[in-house]
């Protein structure tokens, strides 16, 4: 039987610790060089000789008098949970302010080990740092990593096993001792009841409590001692208070970490005077009052020039792969149903998705730059300003953002916002920002449309359309529901960091791999289902009745024209049909025939089914390719039709894994019914105007 320990890994935002736990295991998790990027909990487990080590990466978190929704999450963990060890990371650049947080934690009184990353930058400045001499201050082991030139990293795990066996050493650190009188006089209060049994533990609640901690005066006041307690508290906070003249004690401890902490960092890190660094420089430019937001939206432009002319190149030879394989098999495989199923279902389905993989994987590598760069906590606050006259926050630009590539963490990553108000309009308006897989969709339409334009920039300007729309919503939202001005944002700006090019590969390889597996499995399924409901029931007579016209047929362009007849009538006649023509009347205000509807119907599921839906309503009888979707997309639906198909696709719910993350994350019915249908109506509802328009303008 193998020993467990339990790790918790804790630190403030953005000092390399989900990089620190991916370099030690063959975990993947998710880095980006700014505050927030992890939200929620993740388990990374490993295994060392006699040992099963679980590390639990946490939230960053600036201290344990939390405020936001995934710092409240790290400070839970550490509350509440079991574990044998901390690991507590800092940013060597940023000692004394990162030590202040671990004070905190050595309040804990847990065995604890203490890791300064980053001390490639610090090197890189010319400076070190003393790793014994903290030691000993301290009293706990140190380690000196850095997790981007994997230094260090190996003695980790060691350190943990041993910290583990070890017994726990006595504390080193200690506040004035007029704050350590009060500490020991309510410790010996709380030591009387029985939750309090363990002297260390009444020593931290102790400290909580005259630090203000909400929660823990909530746990307290549930108890019996609460009486006791209440009574010398309100004495100690007042007398505290006039003695150090402060307004309250949390601020009196806060002083006392402060200088402690710069007093550590004095001792033990030297770094020589810089001028102006390297970020100092380039941000003259890029955070330029005047310049800064042009260059951004130039970058933006770069970016979606780039998806769509790169991404456009394999494209074709994924197009070929896929059509020729499905004729192929369509020849030496026996005539029937499952060589329909395959050949006409499943292979041009899947085939339809797979080709968007490489402009996907452009527009995710540009947004991976963005926030490996250390640029993305840039733009948030070059488009602070912005972003208030639409009454959101510039703090929301992170999620707006990552809403490019995925809605689905773009709601988690809302979780940084500590306002629940501002939360909830991001949230609300998060849709607007198209996510990737729409981009197949788009492109799809540009292709068949705009042909004569150039598709960088029409797909520029249907991003931008969907963000700006967005915004007018958020506008609306703040003056009718949520009075009151977003609150001041708080956002770090980080140096920049030049992106390890390993980890950008690894993320794109990981996003490859989910997608293939997506296509592979969902997209095929509703390929077979779509298959299915267009295939069937079987109507004898319509094939008789065709058959006898086309033997009478002469000319090939004759029979080929009866027999797209008769495939285009079988359709119409399948319970795909049917439905489809049941339902389309509430689309076709909009100019769309009965399989755009169910195309669109069936892309509440996941964006792609879009796709790979069309491909099979409008390419029966062929094993379409995309060229040949192409041409009956020209051919079936109207240019102003297609501007509505747009419109709606921009507007309308997310997939079904979106709206279920909303969910898990919104409790209120309220927010959970609106956001459900407000969307879909505001999308009829401008696609009808646009189609109108578009009509009397002689589209
Ligand atoms: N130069 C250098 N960069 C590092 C090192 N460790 C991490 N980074 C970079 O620092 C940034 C932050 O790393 P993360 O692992 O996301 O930080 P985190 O502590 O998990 O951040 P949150 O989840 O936001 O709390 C990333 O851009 C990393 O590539 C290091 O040792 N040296
Ligand atoms: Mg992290």
């Amino acid at each position: 039987m193998n020993k467990k320990i339990k790790v918790v890994v804790a630190g403030q935002p953005n000092v390399g610790k989900s990089t620190i736990l991916n370099t030690i295991s063959n975990a993947k998790l998710h880095t980006g060089n700014f505050s927030g990027v992890t939200v929620d909990k993740t388990v990374v487990e490993i295994k060392k000789s006699d040992y099963d080590i679980k590390m639990v990466d946490l939230p960053g978190i600036y201290s344990l008098n939390a405020y936001t929704p995934e710092e409240q999450v790290a400070k839970n963990y550490l509350f509440d949970k079991e574990y044998d060890v901390i690991v507590n990371i800092v940013d060597a650049n940023i000692l004394s302010r990162n030590l202040i947080f671990t004070l905190q934690l050595l309040d804990m009184q847990k065995k604890m080990i203490l890791i300064v990353n980053m001390i490639d930058e610090v090197e890189g400045k010319g400076g070190s740092i003393d790793k014994n001499r903290l030691e000993i201050l301290l009293g706990i082991p140190v380690i000196l990593t850095s997790a981007k030139e994997h230094r260090g990293v190996d003695e980790i795990v060691e350190t943990i096993i041993q910290t583990y066996e070890k017994q726990k050493q006595k504390n080193k650190i200690y506040y004035n001792e007029r704050i350590e009188l009060r500490i020991e006089k309510l410790a010996s209060i709380l030591k009387k009841s029985p939750h309090f049994k363990d002297i260390n533990y009444a020593r931290f609640v102790a400290i909580r409590l005259l630090d203000r901690d909400e929660n823990t005066y909530k746990t307290i006041h549930d108890l019996p001692i609460f009486i006791e307690v209440h009574d010398v508290l309100e004495k100690m906070y007042r007398k505290l208070e006039t003695e150090f003249d402060e307004e309250s004690t949390s601020d009196i401890l806060s002083n006392e970490r402060a200088a402690i902490s710069y007093n550590l960092q004095r001792e033990t890190l030297k770094i020589p005077e810089i001028k102006e660094s390297f970020s100092e420089k380039v941000d003259n430019i890029l955070i330029h009052p005047i310049f800064g937001l042009p260059i951004f939206l130039f970058f933006m432009w770069a970016l979606f020039q780039l998806t769509f002319q790169l991404g456009n190149i394999p494209m074709n030879w994924i197009d070929i792969a896929f059509s020729s394989t499905a004729n192929y098999l369509s020849e030496i495989l026996p005539q029937g149903s499952f060589n329909s199923l395959l050949t006409e279902g499943i292979i041009p389905a899947v085939g339809a998705v797979v080709m968007f993989l490489p402009n996907i994987l452009i527009l995710f590598f540009g947004i991976n730059l963005l926030e490996q760069t250390g640029y993305m906590a840039r733009a948030a606050y070059l488009m602070d300003g912005f972003l208030k006259r639409f009454g959101l926050q510039g703090k929301a630009f992170v999620p707006l953002v990552s809403g490019f590539g995925c809605t689905v963490p773009a709601y988690m990553a809302a979780r940084t916002l500590k306002n629940p108000k501002d939360r909830i309009i991001t949230m609300l308006v998060l849709g607007f920002m198209s996510c990737g897989a729409r981009l197949p969709i788009y492109v799809l339409v540009i292709a068949a449309f705009f042909a004569n334009h150039n598709p960088g920039n029409v797909l520029f300007a249907i991003y931008i359309g969907g963000a700006v729309l967005g915004l007018i919503v958020a506008k609306i939202l703040r003056t009718v529901l949520f009075k009151g001005e977003p609150e001041p944002f708080v956002m770090e700006i980080p140096p920049y960091r030049f992106p390890s090019v390993k980890s950008l590969f690894m993320d794109l390889w990981i996003k490859t791999r989910m997608f293939l597996k997506k296509a592979g499995t969902f997209i095929a399924l509703a390929a077979m289902v779509v298959w299915f409901l267009s295939t069937y029931p079987h109507h004898p007579k319509i094939v008789q009745s065709y058959e006898k016209k086309i033997e009478l047929a002469t000319t090939k362009v004759q029979k080929d024209k009866l027999n797209d007849e008769m495939s285009a009538k079988l359709l119409g006649e399948s319970y795909i049909g049917t439905i489809g023509k049941t339902i389309n009347p509430v689309f076709k205000p909009l100019g769309f025939d009965w399989r755009m509807t169910v195309s669109v119907i069936a892309g509440l599921a996941a964006k792609e089914v879009v796709v790979s839906t069309m491909g099979t309503l409008y390419a029966v009888g062929n094993h379409g390719n995309n060229t040949g979707l192409i041409k009956k997309m020209q051919q079936n639906i109207s240019f102003r039709a297609a501007i509505a198909l747009v419109i709606i696709i921009m507007i309308y719910s997310p997939c079904l894994a979106a709206m279920s993350t909303f969910y898990a994350e919104v409790p209120q019915w309220a927010w959970r019914t609106f956001y459900t249908i407000y969307p879909n109506v505001v999308a009829w509802i401008l696609a009808f105007f646009a189609y109108k328009a578009l009509g009397l303008l002689g589209y």
